[in-house]
């Protein structure tokens, strides 16, 4: 069994759609970030950095408990104790994590900047042009790439595109703005949004 200690943003929903994708038995343990869960002591003693989402496998490698957080470590953890979504191929596999880490380390934190500019009582101008920018050129080249293959690594389904489902649907559920207008990303949001895995790791 698996605890996950998470909340509803983008790095909450990677590590339960993982959970439901992966079909592993789990008990979520709702984090309230408003309140300040995560920086309470039992929080902090999971994880130092007082960050959602973090889980607890109790029946980790060698059946030892293993507590985790970081969602992108969380996520590669699923996928190999369940075996899915990690293509067995050296080179898909290498377009895995390069789609992985732009959806991760260049979307999440442009996009968590986007919204914090956007609930500024005076919103710094050349900062919001700067991430919007960055943001768009981002969709453009998921556009520009899934018009060419089904999924954001080539042809198989991989931690990846749930990686970018996550900050892109979170995108479309506060700002739907940054959305609208990418052909073949609304295609692949269709196809990955319709997967009833993801629409549960989806809901806090
Ligand atoms: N790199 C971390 C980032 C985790 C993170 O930024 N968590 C945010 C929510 S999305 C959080 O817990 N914020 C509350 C805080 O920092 O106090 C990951 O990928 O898990």
């Amino acid at each position: 069994m698996i605890d996950l200690y998470a909340a509803g943003t983008s790095n909450g929903m990677r590590a339960r759609i993982m959970l439901e994708e992966c079909g592993l038995a789990y008990t979520l343990h709702p984090i309230d970030l408003m309140k300040g869960d995560q920086k309470k002591p039992e929080f902090l003693a999971r994880n130092p950095w007082g960050q959602i989402p973090v889980i607890v496998d109790r029946d980790g490698p060698g059946g030892k408990p293993v507590t985790l957080s970081q969602s992108v470590g969380i996520m590669i953890y699923l996928a190999e104790k369940s075996g899915k979504f990690i293509p067995k191929d050296g080179a898909k596999r290498a377009a895995m994590w390069q789609a992985l880490m732009n959806a991760t380390s260049d979307m999440g934190p442009t996009l968590g900047s986007i919204f914090t500019i956007a609930r500024a009582k005076e919103p710094h101008k050349p900062s919001q042009l700067l991430f919007e920018d960055r943001w768009k050129a981002y969709m453009k080249a998921w556009d520009d790439t899934l018009a060419k293959q089904k999924y954001c690594a080539g042809d198989e389904l991989t931690v990846a595109d749930f990686a970018l489902y996550a900050v892109v649907g979170r995108a479309k559920q506060v700002l739907p703005a940054l959305v609208d207008g990418y052909k073949s990303i609304d295609r692949w949001i269709d196809e990955i949004g319709a997967r009833p895995g993801v629409k549960k790791g989806m809901t806090f």
